[in-house]
């Protein structure tokens, strides 16, 4: 199975979860921005404090800072593949990340993009209930990954990277599409 992966998908289809069963079942690293970035935020550190209320909003945090989170990440990496997940999620930190791998001579093999709709996605992150999870800072959230993460869409379909699956049902359900479609 191809073990160098992104996942891409608005707020709420499920990228986390079903990154921590695909790495838990194929020893890949899972490497969550989120996860990492609310661990910054837990330990009180400068860089928590910075990203807290921009999270806390439904924006993103600055490419520069999360950047710096994932290079560090991916250095350190000793395991044979990775699942970045929730990253990239602008065009800049995109790009960023190309000279990164081609450094650590490891190629992304595929991008899963989780698709679901609006009021499946709302639903699911209010029942969730974070911090960034009231119906105001969800839908900011969602016009933030149309505006800035939705073009990566097109940027890895042109690199022939891009394999979507379709996120509603339940979380088995979707674990065996993504197996199958990474095959
Ligand atoms: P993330 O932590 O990446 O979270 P997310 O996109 O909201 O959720 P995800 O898609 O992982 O959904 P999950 O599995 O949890 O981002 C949070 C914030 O961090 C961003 O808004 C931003 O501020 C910052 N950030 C992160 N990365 C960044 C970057 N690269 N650059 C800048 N800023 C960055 O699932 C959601 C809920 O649905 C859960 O409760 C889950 O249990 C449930 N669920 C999952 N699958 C389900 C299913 N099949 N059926 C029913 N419920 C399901």
């Amino acid at each position: 199975m191809k073990n160098r992966l992104l996942f891409l998908g608005p707020p709420g289809a499920g990228k986390g979860t079903q990154a921590e069963r695909l790495c838990g079942a194929h020893g890949m690293k899972h490497l969550s921005t989120g996860d990492l970035l609310r661990a910054e935020v837990a330990g009180g550190s400068e860089l928590g404090q910075e990203a807290e209320a921009v999270m806390n909003r439904g924006e993103l945090v600055s490419d520069a800072l999360v950047l710096a989170i994932v290079e560090s990440q991916m250095k350190a990496l000793t395991t044979d593949g990775w699942l970045l997940d929730g990253f990239p999620r602008t065009v800049p930190q995109a790009e960023a990340l190309e000279p990164l791998l081609q450094e650590l001579q490891q190629p992304i093999q595929a991008v899963v993009l989780l698709e679901l709709d609006d009021a499946v996605l709302i639903e699911r992150l209010l029942a969730r209930g974070r911090a960034d999870d009231n119906e105001a800072v969800i839908r900011n959230r969602l016009e933030v990954y149309r505006d800035k993460t939705a073009p990566l869409i097109s940027f890895y379909r042109d690199k022939g990277l891009l394999l979507s699956v379709p996120a509603q049902g339940t979380v088995e359900e979707i674990t065996e599409r993504i197996v199958n479609i990474l095959g």
